[in-house]
């Protein structure tokens, strides 16, 4: 009799432990995914490399003053952001391609890139568009919808794409970024956008990320 109360008892012990292991599981948070996107040049590459510098300390890719530097969409994975009040979200940070209607090879000429070059980034680039959105559409949890503002923010790409993540469901943040310059007008980004948060950075100097890392927090915690 013993013996049968023994066996018992092990056998609920390891069903309990099982069961505490399963609910473990099941409620332990999955790793969002967050996509930045945004018109060529706009800074994403720069602000993928602060993110990834402040909180893992390596970066995700090169920068330039070239429009299409990134031509692949590029990831850095388990990102772990934490707020003032102590929460936390872990992440991967997806920099992708800037997003245009068109990619004219011409444009890289005036940068001083040979012609065969710059008709291979032209070609390179169109295929990292297709690419990104791809992503967006299979893969992509939250954006942060990246604008230069001293750059009129009405333009077709911009409100074609935040058209899309919107109708895909996914939150969206729209990031006012370059302040830094005199011309910067983040004002004109946020009458633009009304329905979405928008953050005013400078992603190169790092003013005011910490509100991003806030309001990260909040939409995509
Ligand atoms: N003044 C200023 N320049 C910035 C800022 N962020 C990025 N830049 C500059 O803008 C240029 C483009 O930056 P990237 O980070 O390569 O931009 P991107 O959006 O990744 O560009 P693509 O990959 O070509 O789509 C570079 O010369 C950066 O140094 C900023 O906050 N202020
Ligand atoms: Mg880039």
């Amino acid at each position: 009799m013993r013996w049968s109360l023994k066996i018992f008892y092990q056998t609920m012990g390891k069903i309990k432990k099982k069961f505490s292991s399963f609910v473990a599981r099941f409620f332990k948070k999955k790793r969002t995914r967050i996509g930045i996107y945004g018109p060529p040049n706009a800074g994403k590459t720069t602000l993928a490399n602060r993110i990834a510098r402040d909180w893992t300390g390596d970066a995700v890719g090169p920068v330039s003053e070239i429009p299409h530097e990134t031509r692949r969409a590029r990831k850095k994975e388990n990102i772990i952001i934490s707020g003032a009040n102590g929460s936390t979200v872990t992440m991967d940070i997806v920099d992708t391609p800037g997003v245009t209607t068109k990619v004219d090879y011409h444009e890289f000429l005036e940068f001083g890139m040979e012609k065969d070059e710059a008709i291979i980034r032209a070609r390179e680039a169109t295929e990292g568009v297709a690419e990104a959105m791809h992503w967006l559409r299979e893969d992509i949890n939250g954006v942060i919808y990246m604008l230069d503002s001293t750059l009129d923010p009405f333009m077709q790409v911009n409100i074609m794409m935040i058209g899309i993540i919107e109708a895909r469901g996914l939150p969206v943040i729209i990031v006012a970024n370059k302040i830094d310059l005199p011309d910067a007008a983040p004002a004109r980004i946020r009458s633009a956008f009304p329905q979405h948060p928008v953050v005013a950075i400078s992603g190169l100097e790092g003013r005011n990320v910490e509100d991003l890392y806030e309001t990260m927090l909040e939409y995509f915690g």
